[in-house]
This record gives C-alpha cells, structure tokens and sequence, in this order.
C-alpha cells in the first residue's frame, strides 16, 4: 500500500518472506520451550490450542523509533485462553508483548485497577511497631480467589505456556516454528488465531537504518503485502490435520460473511470466525463449509445480551461451541 492509497500485487510469498527476511534472535529458544510444552501434553493425551493474541507492529526503521500498530487490546485472546484451560485443553499464548494476559487481565484494566481494591493494614501482634500488611476490600475478595485459584492451577500443572511476540515479523516466524512442533498432535492441535495481524508490512531491504528525519517534507511509504500465510499452514504447515479458527475483522457488517466465506474457498480451513468492530463483544459469526461437501457454507451466530456484560463473556460460548466442534474433527479421523 502506498499513502496514495492505490495497492499493487505483492511480490512476497511465504515461501520468499522467509527465505528473506530475518528470524527474531530468540527463536530457537521459544521453539524449544514449545517442544517441550507439546511433547508433555501428547504424552498426557491432552488437546492443545494455539491462542494468538494482540496487534502487531510494523516497524519503520532499523533502529526502530516509529512503528505502524493498530487497535486490539488482546482481549478476545486473553479471555478466550481461560475457557480453553476450563474445556480441558493445554494453551499456547502467543501475544503481543504488554497486550492482556489470561487471569491477570481481570485487573489491568483502567476501569478496574488493583491497587484500587489493596488496603494496608496493621499486624495486631506488636501494638504500634507491627509490620504492615496488605489485605484484600471485603468485595474483592472471592472474584479474586477464583481467578487467583485458577491461575495457580494453570500454572502448577503446567497447562499455560505463554509467548511473546512484538512486530509482524515476529509473528510470523513464530507463527511457522510454534505449528510445526504442534503437527505431532494431528487432529488434537486446535488453532485460535484472534491476533490482529498487519496485512501491511515493510521488508527489511527497504527500511532505513535511522530514524527517518522529518525535514524533507512529507512521507512517503510503500509497503509491501504480508503473505497470505494461512494457505501453507493449512496445507503443509499442519498437513490439513488441525483445526483451524481464524477471525475475520470487518467494519461494514455486509462484508463479514462474504468475505469468511472467501477465506474458506481461499485457504481449505475449518472455522471463519466474523466479527464487526463496534459488536465484537456481543455477536460474532462461525462460519464453515457444510458438511455435505456441497461448496457451500453454514453460517451460526452467537450472541449476548449486552445487559449481560457483567455476568457473561462471550467467550465462554465460542469456546463451548468450538470445543464440540473440535472433538467431532478428532473423532472423524477415528471412524
Ligand atoms: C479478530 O478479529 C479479533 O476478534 C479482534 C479482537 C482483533 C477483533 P481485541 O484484541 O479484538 O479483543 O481488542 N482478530 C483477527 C483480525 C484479523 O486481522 N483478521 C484478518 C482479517 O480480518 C484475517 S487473519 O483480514
């Protein structure tokens, strides 16, 4: 995309994207993590998801000052990673750096901060020199010992395994590394992919070294087009054996199920999840091939009230559906 706004093909592949622009510097390590995590789940006969989460960045510089970003908090992401620790599977976490997190999302918020409901408090044993001690507000208490509960046994048992990834480029080499140790689970691998990924990018060849300087007037930048990288990790990545979510973001609510139903003909995969940017929080749109194998697609809504909203995620109903649909992709395999 140019700042005129015209587009032109991209000359990026997959295949040309990796064989040209670089891996992060801690990948073999992150991969290695990944084989571990995965190896101790297909020996527990656990199913495994791949959540990923967050926006990304596209840097404009080498020594990086500016940077292309969009809007997404990584809630979907974080929220959706609970429920897939509550249906029984292990998760992957991949995202963004600093975006929210499963459990510890509850309280980063600016509406709901913790340090709002901490009370110091005076140990009674040693009159006025007691140590001070930090206690909990009466109202607090038992939302956070359920989610403090929950994030304690997500850990102690080893189902959570987060990683981080910042710019576009991060993304994708991880994106790549985490799907081929997770092919050894065939069928059992479930990917989630909610983070908001540039469809935009600026190849390393082009990028200046230093900061651009602001006194040649405006800027003008052409960028090239991230590769469509769901088609290999359909294909080959996963050998067409995961399932496999990807979300599709839209702003005009006509295109959300035209425009899923293309990336199904496009990329062969399971599940197109719709969702508009203004009611993401209270509908979204699952859309599939049907199942007679007939070229076309069934579309099911979820929905919620939003007078619900401090009661029910919507989630929890994606998840609950996915969760089912999941199992009958495993059990296809079997009969
Ligand atoms: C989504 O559509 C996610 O649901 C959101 C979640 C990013 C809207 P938040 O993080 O928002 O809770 O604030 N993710 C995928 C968006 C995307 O970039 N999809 C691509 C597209 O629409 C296809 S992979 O073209």
């Amino acid at each position: 995309m140019s700042t005129t706004g015209t587009t032109t093909e991209s000359n990026f592949s997959a295949e040309s994207y990796y064989a040209t622009q670089p891996p992060p510097s801690n990948l073999d390590q992150e991969v290695r993590n990944v084989r571990d995590f995965v190896r101790k789940h297909v020996n527990a006969g656990r199913n495994v998801v791949l959540v990923t989460s967050g926006g990304t960045t596209v840097p404009l510089e080498l020594n990086v000052v500016r940077f292309l970003d969009n809007f997404s908090a990584g809630t979907r992401g974080a929220t959706s990673a609970e429920y897939f620790l509550k249906a029984g599977y292990a998760v992957i976490f991949m995202h963004r750096q600093f975006s929210l997190q499963p459990f510890s999302r509850h309280y980063s918020h600016s509406t709901h901060p913790f340090l709002d409901f901490l009370e110091i408090e005076q140990d009674g044993s040693g009159g006025g020199n007691s140590p001070l001690r930090i206690d909990v507000t009466e109202k607090e208490r038992a939302p956070l010992l359920e989610v403090l509960t929950s994030y304690k046994n997500a850990h102690t048992a080893g189902l959570l395994h987060t990683l981080t990834f910042v710019t576009v480029n991060d993304y994708l080499w991880l994106l790549r590394a985490v799907s081929q140790e997770l092919a050894v689970l065939g069928r059992r691998a479930l990917y989630y992919l909610a983070a908001a990924v540039s469809d935009f990018f600026l190849p390393r060849q082009k990028m200046s070294e230093h900061k651009i300087q602001s006194g040649k007037g405006s800027l003008h930048i052409e960028m090239d087009q991230v590769p469509k990288i769901l088609k290999p990790l359909v294909s080959e990545w996963t050998h067409g054996q995961a399932f496999i979510v990807s979300f599709k973001l839209e702003t005009d609510p006509s295109l959300l199920v035209p425009k899923a139903q293309q990336a199904l003909a496009r990329y062969g995969h399971q599940v197109v999840i719709g969702n508009d940017l203004h009611t993401r929080k209270h509908q979204v749109v699952f859309v599939s091939p049907s199942a007679d194998k007939d070229g076309k697609y069934v579309e099911a809504w979820i929905r919620m009230d939003p007078s619900q909203d401090s009661i029910k995620e919507i989630e929890e109903d994606i998840i609950v559906e996915l969760a089912r649909r999941h199992r009958t992709w495993i059990d296809l395999a079997i009969s």
